[in-house]
């Protein structure tokens, strides 16, 4: 898919320092990208509804990542996607009467323009869960053939051409995968880990994710799907093998990942809804389809709430970003409410929040306004350790804070020595290139 287009990131003197991140599964920070090249797979939107402050917090978050691996000097690719056919587009497109296409085609556009004007670099891939059907269909026949997937009949799946066709869509079934076929399933989100999900717990959340633990047939209650059979009135692609019909959630990203950056790549990313199953699954079917191969880190970002719940889109308690626009808020203010708050924690949106990121914008701007500033370099350095330090970006802005004040107080007169007519262009670089603030 084309992708918005590429803000500017200006050059800064010198490097940054390597960044190290706290992994989801828990453990010491670490250097994720020993370098020269930095590669990451953030999923993408499920187009049925616009941008909220949820899905803008996780994408600032993970462009804050590349920003940081870039400053340090090490070349970054960025893959992610669209879910441009899913139960949730589809069921939205069924209940207001629209063409899922047009809906998603719709909603991809949207994001795109918010994430623009959010200053997001967009990804060097990005793509549609349709555009990837082949390479899908590749990887659950490898999976079958492999003895690592498996049919489960589908009496209720539509007949396809041909003269055994009905019988076909009820013998050849859906495809789910067969986790025993996977010795690591569980280290991002089992026992042990930060997450710590038994079994139990992994069922309950597979059921509330989309998952199907009750359905009959299968091998073992947690199995994925992979491949799902045309069922009246749904869109189907052509499987060869595996009959008309479309693919599973976490497939698609396990091989969209794979084909855009090889494996193993160095970090996979999304918000914190999606470790189990999502993340769990689609690191499993990558080690199943390349010899145990998969993202070397997980990250993931916290859940932003309004009114005491997560944000959701089926929850339908949105702030939009796009709402934000078209009331004629500044997106640099939107930026900094979000890059207030950790990428880890989950928080809550709030007009105050807004509020404070749009005085701290003001702040920042009268103080690049004046004749001159402070000496910055202390400040581009601890914003560079800030942001290295696991995206503390709360204390890169007080870095930022403390030079708008001392500036705001100071003079060329009262401080010969410390005052200098570059220092303003420092900072507004440093802020614009590595948090990608524009001021
Ligand atoms: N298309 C799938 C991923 S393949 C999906 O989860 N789409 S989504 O539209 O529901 O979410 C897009 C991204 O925003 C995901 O990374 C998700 O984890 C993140 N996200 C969703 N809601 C929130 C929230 N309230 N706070 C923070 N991040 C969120
Ligand atoms: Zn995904």
């Amino acid at each position: 898919m084309l992708t918005w287009p590429a803000p500017h990131v200006p050059a800064l003197p010198g490097r940054g320092d390597p960044v190290k991140i706290r992994e989801s599964a828990g453990g010491a920070p670490v250097v994720a990208a020993a370098g020269p090249t930095a590669s990451l797979y953030v999923c993408g939107i499920t187009p049925y509804d616009a941008t909220h402050m949820g899905h803008a917090a996780t994408y600032v978050a993970f462009d804050v990542l590349v920003r940081a691996w870039r400053d340090s000097g090490l070349r970054v690719r960025f893959a992610s996607n669209v879910t441009d056919v899913d139960d949730p587009l589809l069921e939205r497109a069924t209940a207001t009467g629209r063409d899922w296409r047009e809906l998603a085609a719709e909603q991809t556009a949207l994001f795109g323009e918010d994430m623009a004007a959010l200053g997001v670099l967009p990804p060097d891939t990005w793509t549609g869960a349709v555009e990837s059907v082949p390479a899908v269909v590749d990887a659950v026949e490898a999976m079958l053939a492999a003895g690592t997937a498996y049919r489960v009949p589908t009496p209720d799946a539509v007949a396809g051409p041909g003269s055994d066709a009905g019988s076909r869509a009820g013998e050849d079934g859906d495809v789910y995968a067969d986790l025993s076929a996977d010795p690591a399933f569980g280290t991002l989100a089992g026992p042990g880990t930060v997450t710590g999900l038994d079994e139990a717990g992994m069922r309950e959340v597979f059921a509330e994710r989309g998952g199907d633990p009750e359905r009959a047939g299968k091998r073992s209650p947690l199995d994925p799907l992979l491949w799902r059979r045309e069922r009246a009135g749904e869109p189907a692609w052509d499987g060869r093998g595996l009959g008309r019909g479309r693919p599973g959630w976490h497939v698609e990203c396990a091989v969209i990942a794979a084909d855009a950056l090889g494996l193993p790549f160095d970090v996979q990313g999304g918000g914190s809804d999606l470790v189990f199953p999502h993340h769990e699954m689609s690191s499993s079917h990558a080690r199943v389809l390349d010899e145990g191969r998969s993202a070397r880190y997980h990250l993931h970002t916290g859940m932003v709430g309004l009114d005491g719940e997560k944000m959701s889109k089926s929850r339908g308690n949105l702030v939009l970003v796009s709402t934000l626009r078209a009331q004629g808020v500044d997106p640099a203010a939107v930026r900094l409410a979000l890059l207030a708050h950790r990428y880890r924690d989950d928080w809550q949106w709030t007009d105050a929040v807004l509020a404070e990121a749009q005085a701290r914008l003001d702040r920042w701007r009268a103080a690049l306004g004046g004749n001159g500033g402070v000496d910055a370099a202390g400040t581009l350095a601890a914003v560079r350790a800030a942001v290295a330090d696991d995206l503390d970006t709360p204390t890169a802005l007080s870095a930022v804070d403390e030079w708008a004040e001392r500036t705001l107080a100071g003079s060329a007169a009262a401080d010969p020595a410390g005052w200098q007519v570059g220092a303003p262009g420092v900072v507004a670089r440093t802020v614009d290139a590595i948090l990608g603030v524009r001021l």
